[in-house]
């Protein structure tokens, strides 16, 4: 599916919109055996010769032609790289499981390098016995599975004022989403026994930031993982190796790298550096505190200012990603006219609770601009909003928790870019 489309692709009556029922679109038209194409007439150097042996790259990365598919950051965001972030290429990938290599980092202090057997977990405060667990330790408890997303607060939030971030990548790509293996934090605190006082759970990790955060006991009782594995491997150095604290549907600064310390309190403490951090300032004043679960939100990935539509008109498939730290992504609705008229999209794949859900619409296009939004709605019933909307409520002075709609302008050439619509 390449060059022009005039000998091939077949215009097809569509409904309303221009919008295909899903999955028809991309059955007929696309090939052109009329044409002599080398590629498939001529043998190839690569079929002539032998390739590498197995064991060239013991341990695999991806081939260079997909080299550009890597995690960027912004230099001017943050005063130093240690105490700073970077974004996932979520423009560039596809499903919903983010590789370790290319997902976002954020580090109050840069990631440290943290041996298994130099790491300690302590179980402290209000409860009966304080326990040191050792990674071997950990190892002993019985395991779970959890895929989750993680996302910084942070994500969008220099979207507040307008459309500023050339990229899907840069205005939303604080966020990975992976398959998780650890042991539930309940698991740990029940061993230590938690006193009937005990009420916060405070996490700490062993970098010189710490990270310290607290959480409601009921969250660290219910689905919160000391975790060790990552989409089937050792969490990277960067993640948090060799334990992190994964806190489903949880802002990502809850979850607590190189985690070492569990202390159990009557009352929510906060490490020296996080205290007023992490609150959402409102228009009047006030702030907004321990607004920890991260809102249904959705983007389209492609097509987006750094994907844009190189094959002309004719199908083409809208893919994007939604979220919701409340539960499960319920809908995802696409609209090609910013935010006029919406079609549902299809949510591909397994739909899981409090993690990435990939959803595809199939669309035959003529070729004239759009203006792409998504919309996510989460079983709760909860709608994404618009960014207006939630100006409305909560001001300009905001960092953290921006969910609102995006807007991607794509124009007739099939260049995209960031805007914002009133
Ligand atoms: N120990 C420690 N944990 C930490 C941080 C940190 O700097 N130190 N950053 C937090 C923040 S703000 C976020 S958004 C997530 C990011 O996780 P990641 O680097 O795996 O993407 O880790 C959280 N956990
Ligand atoms: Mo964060």
């Amino acid at each position: 599916m390449s060059g022009t489309d005039e000998t091939g692709t077949s215009r097809r009556a569509f409904l309303g919109a221009g919008l295909a029922a899903g999955g028809a679109v991309a059955t007929t038209g696309l090939a052109r055996a009329q044409d002599a194409d080398p590629l498939i007439t001529e043998v190839q150097d690569w079929a002539s010769a032998f390739g590498d042996p197995v064991d060239a790259t013991p341990y695999g990365m991806p081939i260079h032609y997909e080299s550009h598919v890597v995690r960027r950051n912004v230099e001017w965001l943050t005063e130093s790289p240690v105490s700073s972030i970077n974004f996932t290429p979520i423009h560039a990938l596809e499903g919903t499981i983010t590789p370790q290599g290319c997902a976002f980092e954020r580090h109050h202090s840069g990631a440290i390098e943290l041996a298994k057997q130099d790491y300690r977990l302590m179980i402290s405060g209000l409860v009966e016995r304080p326990l040191v667990f050792t990674y071997e330790d950990l190892t002993r408890f019985p395991r779970t599975i959890t895929t989750a997303f993680c996302e910084c607060a942070a994500n969008g939030g220099m979207e507040w004022g307008g459309a500023q971030l050339e990229g899907c990548q840069f205005t939303q790509g604080m966020i990975h989403n992976m398959e998780y293996t650890g042991v539930p934090l309940r698991l740990l605190l029940e061993e230590a026994g938690v006193k009937p006082e005990g009420k916060w759970v405070y996490a700490e990790g062993a970098d010189a930031s710490s990270n310290g955060r607290s959480m409601p006991l009921e969250k660290a009782m219910d689905d919160v993982l000391v975790a060790f594995f990552a989409n089937g491997e050792a969490l990277r150095k960067e993640h948090g190796y060799p334990v992190r604290l994964v806190v489903p549907g949880f802002e990502g600064n809850m979850w607590v790298k190189w985690l070492r310390r569990i202390g159990v309190y009557d009352r929510a403490v906060e490490s020296r550096e996080e205290t007023s951090k992490y609150t959402d300032l409102m228009p009047d004043g006030r702030a907004r505190k321990w607004t920890w679960v991260m809102d249904a939100k959705s983007v389209i990935t492609s097509p987006s200012p750094q994907a844009p539509i190189r094959h002309g008109k004719g199908p083409l498939v809208i893919t994007g990603l939604a979220w919701s730290g409340h539960g499960k992504v319920a809908r995802v609705d696409v609209s090609l006219d910013g935010g006029v008229n919406w079609v549902e999209a299809r949510l591909t794949g397994d739909v899981k609770s409090k993690a990435l859900t990939r959803f595809h619409l199939d669309l035959d296009w003529d070729g004239s601009e759009m203006f792409l939004q998504s919309r996510a709605v989460d079983e709760t019933g909860y709608v994404q909003p618009t960014k207006n909307q939630l100006r409305e409520i909560r001001g300009l002075n905001n960092v953290y928790h921006n969910n609102g709609i995006q807007t991607w302008w794509v124009r007739a050439d099939g260049e995209v870019e960031n805007v914002e619509i009133a």
